[in-house]
C-alpha cells in the first residue's frame, strides 16, 4: 500500500534500540522492535565499549524490524553517541576494542594540547567545546600507544558498524565535527591541526553529507538478516544529539533546544558558525547539524548524574525502579542544596552519591542525606544549569528565545520537565521521547527536503506535553541566586 518502512538503529550510552519507521502520507509513526544494555568493559588497559555484542544486538534487532515491516523496506540507518571511534588496520580489521569517552587516559590531555596549539585557536578553527572526551583528546593519549602505527583507518562509531554493514568506509559530517579535528570553515578534517598533534592524518578518509546513500549490506549480511532484495544504508545525521535536533518539532526559527537523556544538549539552531571570545567563553560548540545547519549548543552533564547513583545505590543490594526514586525525589524537600552539574568530578563512573555530598560540603551547604534528597538536588540544578546556559546563549546570540522545547528520553522524566520551566519561567514543549530515531528515520525518508518540511510532519506525527512555570517565582529566584554562587566555585 502506501507505506514506506525504514529502519532506525539508535545507539545511546546505556542502551541501543532498533526502530521500525513508516510513513503514511506524511504521517510517521515510529515502534521499538529491539532493544539492549549498552554496557561497558572494565579491562586492564582501561574502559572500553563491548562493540562486537553492539553490533551482533544491531543485526539481531535489524532482523526483527524487516520481519516486523508491513511494508518493503526502503533503507537503515545508524546514529549514536558522539566522538568515540574504532582503529582498522590495512586490512581493514578492527585494531582494538574502542574506548568509552569516560575512560580515564584522557586525564591532562586537554593541558598536552593546549601546549601545541593554544587553547583559543583550537576553538577558532574547529569551533568545538573543550571537554576531556573529545576524540582529540582520546587520540591524543594513544598517539604513543603501539596500535596507532598500524592504523590505517579512522572510523567513527556509526561509521565503523556501516562499514561491516556494508563494506562501504564514509565519515558522516555531524559526527565528525565532533571530534574537534575538523574545520569548522572548511567543513573538512583539519589536518593541519591533526599532525600538529601527533596523529596520523593518514588515517582520516573521505566526509559524506548526512542522507547519502552508502551501498547495500553486504551479501553475507544480506543472508544473515533474511533481507530480501537490496537493503540500502543512509549514513543519517550519525551523531544521536545531530537526528534529535532534526526532530525538534519547533514553529519558529529562534527556538531552544534541551535534547535530554544520559547528557543534557542545551542549545540553538545556527546558520553560521560563532567562533568568537564570547562563545569560547563559556564553552559553546558548533556542532555539524543536518542540511548545513549549526548545533550551537553546550553540553550538562544530564541525566547521567542520576543514572550512576542508582548504579551505586544498586551495589549496595538495592533494586531500584527509575518511577519510585523519582516519587522520592518529587517528595523530598526542595532547594536544599546544589551542585553544579558539570563539575570534573561527576565526569567519571564511580560513588555518585558520595561526590554529590562532597560537592555541597566542600561549597559550604547542608548535604543531601537521603535518596530522595540526593536525586532532587541532581535534578533541581540540572534545571538551574540549563538557565544558565539559555541566559548565555541568549547572550552570545544575540536572539531572544521564543519556545523551549525538551526531547529525548529525558522528555519523559515529568519532575525534571517541571523544573526546568520553573527554572527558567518558560513553558517548557517536552516531546517527542524518540526525537533520534524520529529524526534518524526522517532523514531517510525526506533527505533532500528542508528542515522546516522535515519538522512540519514531526509535527503531525506526535503529541507534545507542556508544561507551564510554577506561579513561585520567588522560590526558583531565590535559588538561582544561590546556584550561581555555587558556580563561582566552577564557571567563571
Ligand atoms: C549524546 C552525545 C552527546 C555527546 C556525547 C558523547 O548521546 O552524543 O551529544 O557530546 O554523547
Amino acid at each position: 500500500g502506501g507505506v514506506a518502512s525504514y529502519v532506525g538503529v539508535d545507539l545511546g550510552a546505556e542502551s541501543g534500540r532498533v526502530l521500525l519507521g513508516e510513513l503514511e502520507g506524511d504521517r510517521f509513526s515510529v515502534r521499538e522492535v529491539h532493544r539492549f544494555a549498552n554496557v561497558p568493559v572494565r579491562l586492564p588497559d582501561g574502559l572500553h565499549w563491548d562493540i562486537l555484542h553492539i553490533y551482533r544486538q544491531v543485526l539481531e534487532g535489524v532482523s526483527k524490524a524487516l520481519r516486523a515491516a508491513s511494508g518493503e523496506v526502503r533503507s537503515l540507518g545508524v546514529d549514536s553517541w558522539a566522538v568515540d571511534y574504532g582503529l582498522l588496520d590495512s586490512r581493514c580489521a578492527l585494531i582494538s576494542n574502542p574506548y568509552h569517552y569516560r575512560d580515564a587516559r584522557t586525564e591532562g590531555m586537554m593541558e598536552r594540547a593546549f601546549e601545541r596549539l593554544p587553547r583559543s585557536e583550537i576553538f577558532r578553527r574547529t569551533g568545538i567545546q573543550f571537554m576531556p572526551i573529545n576524540t582529540l583528546y582520546q587520540l591524543l593519549a594513544e598517539a604513543s600507544h603501539p596500535e596507532i602505527s598500524l592504523a590505517q583507518h579512522f572510523l567513527m562509531i556509526p561509521d565503523l558498524l556501516n562499514f561491516w554493514l556494508t563494506g562501504v568506509m564514509a565519515s558522516e559530517y555531524t559526527n565528525a565535527t565532533t571530534t574537534q579535528l575538523f574545520s569548522a570553515r572548511d567543513r573538512a578534517w583539519d589536518l593541519e591541526l591533526i599532525e600538529l598533534m601527533g596523529i596520523p592524518s593518514r588515517i582520516f578518509g573521505e566526509v559524506v553529507a548526512p542522507g547519502t546513500r552508502l551501498g547495500t549490506l553486504r551479501d553475507e549480511v544480506g543472508r544473515e538478516l533474511g533481507a530480501h532484495g537490496q537493503l540500502e544504508v543512509v549514513a543519517v545525521a550519525s551523531h544521536d544529539t545531530a537526528s534529535a535536533v532534526v526532530a525538534v518539532p519547533a514553529e519558529s526559527d529562534s527556538f531552544a533546544y534541551i535534547s535530554s537523556g544520559t547528557w543534557s544538549l542545551v542549545g540553538t539552531e545556527l546558520a553560521e558558525p560563532l567562533l568568537d571570545e564570547p562563545a569560547l567563553r563559556y564553552n559553546f560548540t558548533n556542532e555539524g547539524g543536518y542540511g548545513g545547519t549549526v548545533r550551537f549548543l553546550r553540553n550538562v552533564m544530564g541525566l547521567w548524574i542520576v543514572q550512576e547513583c542508582r548504579r551505586a545505590w544498586e551495589r549496595e543490594g538495592e533494586v531500584l525502579d527509575y518511577d519510585a526514586l523519582m516519587a522520592e525525589a518529587g517528595r523530598a524537600q526542595g532547594m536544599v542544596a546544589f551542585i553544579d552539574p558539570d563539575a570534573p568530578e561527576f565526569l567519571r563512573p564511580g560513588d555518585m552519591p558520595s561526590r554529590v555530598v562532597d560537592f555541597c560540603r566542600r561549597t559550604g551547604q547542608r548535604p543531601p542525606s537521603t535518596r530522595g534528597e540526593v536525586v532532587r538536588c541532581v535534578l533541581e540544578s540540572l534545571a538551574l544549569k540549563y538557565r544558565w546556559v539559555v541566559e548565555r546563549l541568549v547572550e552570545v546570540t544575540g536572539r531572544e528565545v521564543s519556545a523551549l522545547h525538551v526531547v529525548g528520553g529525558g522528555s519523559r522524566n515529568a519532575l525534571l520537565c517541571q523544573y526546568t520551566a520553573d527554572a527558567l519561567g518558560m513553558e517548557v514543549i517536552a516531546g517527542p521521547v524518540e526525537a533520534t530515531a524520529l529524526g534518524n528515520i526522517a532523514v531517510q525518508a525526506l533527505g533532500g527536503h528542508d528542515l522546516r518540511e522535515i519538522r512540519q510532519v514531526i509535527r503531525g506525527s506526535v503529541s507534545l506535553r507542556s508544561y507551564e512555570p510554577s506561579p513561585e517565582r520567588g522560590l526558583w529566584e531565590e535559588g538561582y541566586q544561590r546556584f550561581l554562587s555555587i558556580l563561582q566555585h566552577t564557571e567563571e
